[in-house]
This record gives structure tokens, sequence and C-alpha cells, in this order.
């Protein structure tokens, strides 16, 4: 059997290093699209790198960006692949308000474009499509839980952007009729999510917090309803999409919904520590009800604070997917609970904020910017 080829673009988020890893597993050779940074931005796949030199070589990656169609023409023809990701993206919601055209630039446009360059260089019968779908795309919900036939109504230029994305495959298949699939994913996190999003945010802070290292964590809407999975069981169904007879739409999520609140005392919880809330709204304030002996915390203590900096101009307030689809035709279910994820976030965030305190007690500087 001859070894299939993918092209992921995304590669170094965290999906794309997820899905770089299952593919590698299943023999693919792996190229990816990154792009130039004046940093490195490959932290999350570097166990996966392979020095050029070496000679059983899978994965290979290649400087680009979606905004620039000759450089994604010229990856495309020399990678000639059986299967693209398309999982590059401006994926902060809020950031998207800031920058409302980059994201339609890299988010739509640059869907637009590898679809494009799959057509001018004829792969259309040869690549397969996947396009990274979002919930987002619910934004204020019309139907309660979202599944594929759910209409959309997106809320901010991030969900509007990746409308246009959803649409452009659909109609990329039914025109040319290229095997292009939206994956409708929900909410989809681990340890290596992006430090802004708000999992991840509440983990790093907490584990911070229980060692000392910082005071207070800051979040906005805590009322905020959304459907949590694992990106390990979500890559796994961006895969199995791509290889069905047929081309078509999935929504993927667990079908259970939790508050940003509920996450906290989760999360905190697993640290030893029991919340108290108090006040509403902007007012809304966590204290420690109880924490384990020897903590550097006592209760009574305020480590949680909503400041309406982080509140959105229009807010997605509740999220919770049906992924019956995927669960008949793909065979496809969640293998992590939410507070297994949780748990797991939770764990590599404190082992993180343990070697911090090292570096610190050691007289180093350990701060890093986080919002
Ligand atoms: P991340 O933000 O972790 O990763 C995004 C990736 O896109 C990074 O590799 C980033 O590169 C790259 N990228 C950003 N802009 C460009 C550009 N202009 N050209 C090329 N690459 C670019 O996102 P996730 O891994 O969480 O999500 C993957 C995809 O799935 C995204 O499209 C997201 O919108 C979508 N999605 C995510 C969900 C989730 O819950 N995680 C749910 C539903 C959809 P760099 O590392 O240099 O920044
Ligand atoms: P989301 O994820 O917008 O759903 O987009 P995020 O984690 O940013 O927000 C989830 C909910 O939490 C509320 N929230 C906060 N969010 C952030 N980031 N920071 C905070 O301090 C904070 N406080 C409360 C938000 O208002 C929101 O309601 C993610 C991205 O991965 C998208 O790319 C993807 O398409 C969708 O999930 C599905």
């Amino acid at each position: 059997m001859t070894t299939k080829r993918a092209l992921i673009t995304g590669i170094t988020g965290q999906d794309g290093a997820y899905l770089a890893e299952l593919l590698l597993a299943k023999g693919y050779e792996v190229h990816g699209i990154k792009r130039r940074a004046s940093s490195f931005n490959t932290d999350r796949i570097d166990h996966l790198y392979q020095d050029p030199h070496e000679t059983d070589r899978r994965l290979f990656l290649h400087y680009g960006d979606l905004t620039d169609a000759t450089n994604l023409i010229r990856i495309l023809q020399q990678v000639q692949p059986d299967e693209v990701y398309n999982l590059g993206a401006q994926s902060h919601v809020q950031v998207s308000f800031e920058t409302p055209e980059y994201t339609a630039n890299s988010d739509a446009m640059g869907t637009l474009r590898l679809l494009e360059a799959i057509r001018i260089l004829g792969l259309e019968k040869k690549t397969r499509f996947y396009q990274a779908s979002t919930s987002e795309l619910y934004g204020k919900v019309q139907e309660t839980p979202q599944k594929e036939t759910t209409p959309f109504y997106p809320r901010s230029p991030y969900g509007v952007a990746k409308l246009y994305a959803y649409w452009i495959v659909v109609n990329y298949r039914e025109s040319y009729g290229m095997f292009a699939c939206n994956g409708i994913l929900f909410n989809h996190e681990s340890p290596i999510r992006g430090e802004t999003f708000v999992t991840r945010k509440i983990t790093r802070a907490l584990a911070r917090i229980s060692l000392g290292l910082q005071d207070c964590l800051y979040l906005g809407n805590l009322n905020a309803r959304r459907d949590w999975g694992h990106a390990r069981d979500y890559v796994e169904a961006q895969w199995l999409m791509l290889q069905q007879e047929e081309a078509e739409d999935f929504v993927i999520a667990t079908g259970e919904q939790h508050s940003v609140r509920d996450f906290v005392t989760l999360a905190a919880r697993g640290l030893g520590i029991e919340m108290e809330w108090r006040g509403a709204g902007n007012e809304e304030e966590g204290f420690i009800a109880s924490v384990p002996e020897g903590s550097p915390l006592s209760p009574g203590q305020r480590i949680v604070a909503v400041d309406s900096r982080y509140f959105r101009p229009a807010e997605v307030e509740t999220l919770l997917g049906d992924p019956t689809k995927a669960k008949t035709r793909l065979g496809w279910t969640p293998k992590t609970s939410f507070a297994e994820l949780v748990r797991e976030m939770v764990a590599e965030d404190l082992s993180l904020a343990q070697r911090d305190s090292l570096v610190s007690d050691a007289g180093f500087r350990t701060y890093r910017y986080s919002e």
C-alpha cells in the first residue's frame, strides 16, 4: 500500500499537533504549513520533529500563510496531498472583534484560496478536504441541542468568517464534485490549548494561585455555557470524516454542557480548593471556602473576580451539540469525560507551575503574559 500524504494548515496549533501525531501513528507522510514568526512557534510539535538529515522522515514543514495564495498553490503543487486538513485560522473569538478584517482574510478567504489552489492544480478528484468549522456558527442559538440541520446565526467576526468558509466548502463540493467536508466541532480543549482560551486560562491561573505564584484570576462571563470535549478525541473524528464513501458535514460534540463557573469550581477542587461564590454580574467573586493543609492560601481569600474587559460585544451564551450523526455514521464517540479533561489540564498546568516555582525560588523571573 502506498503511503498517504496529508497537508495540515495550522499544524502548530492545538488540533494540528494532535492530528499530526495521529496521522504519523497511522503511517501517513505529514506536511504542515507554519507561519514565519520572530520567535519559535513549534512548541506543540517539537516532539514530532525530525532532523532534515534523517532518512525515514515523515514530517515536513513548509513556510506559508493562508493569506498568501501563490504560496498555497506552490505548496500544494509540491506536496500533491491525498488529504488536506484546513485547521489554520485566527481562532480567538474575542480577538476577532479587534481584528475583523484579518480574521475574514485568513478564516474565510484562506479557505477559498486553498479550495481554488486544489482546483487550479487539477487535484479536485485526488485531494480530500477537511474544513475546521465551528459551533460558533450557531451563535445565538435557534434550536437546542444543535445538530447539522440547525440554522446558523453567528455572533462575531470570527463566526461570520467561518460561515463563509462553511458555505464555500459546501459550494465546491456541489459545484466540482470535490470530496470536501465540514466538521462542525464544539469547543475542545487539552493541556496544549492556547493560554488565552477560557479553560486553559483557568487551569493555568488556578495552578499558579495554588502555589502562591499569582493572586487572582480575572474572567468575563461566568455564566457562558459550553459543550467541552478533548482535542485528542476530536481529531480522530476529523480523520474519520475523510475516510467515508461520501463527503458530508458532521457535528462533533459531547452532548453535555457546563458553565464557565462550573469549570472553575471543578478545576479548583482538583487542586484541593473548595470555592464559594458571592455577588452577581461584574461584582461576582470567587472565594476560598477551604484549602488543604500546608497550602499557602487561606479560607476567605478572593481568588476569582469578574473583569468586564473580557465581556464580548456580542456573546454566545450557550452551546450544546447533538453528535448523533457522528455516532451512527462515523462510529465516533468522545472517549474523555468532562471530569477527566479538567483533571488532565489541571495536572499538566500544576506541573508547569511547579517548574515555574522552582525557577522563581532560584531568583529568575517566570511571568508570562496571558490575558
Ligand atoms: P489554534 O489557535 O490553537 O491554532 C490555529 C493554527 O492556525 C495555528 O497553527 C496558527 O499558527 C495557524 N494560523 C493562524 N493564522 C494563520 C494564517 N494566516 N495562515 C496560516 N496559519 C495560520 O486553534 P485550534 O487548534 O484550537 O483550532 C484549529 C481549528 O479549528 C481552527 O480553525 C479553529 O478556528 C477551529 N475550531 C476550533 C475549536 C476548538 O474548540 N479548539 C472548535 C471549532 C473549530 P501560529 O501557531 O503561528 O499562531
Ligand atoms: P470560544 O472559547 O469563544 O467558545 O471559542 P473561549 O474559551 O474563548 O470562550 C468560551 C466562553 O468563556 C467566556 N469567558 C471567557 N473567555 C475567554 N477567552 N477569557 C475569559 O477571561 C473569559 N471569561 C469568560 C467567553 O465569553 C465564552 O462565552 C472557542 C475557539 O476555540 C473557537 O476557535 C472555536 O470555534 C469555538 O471555541 C468553538
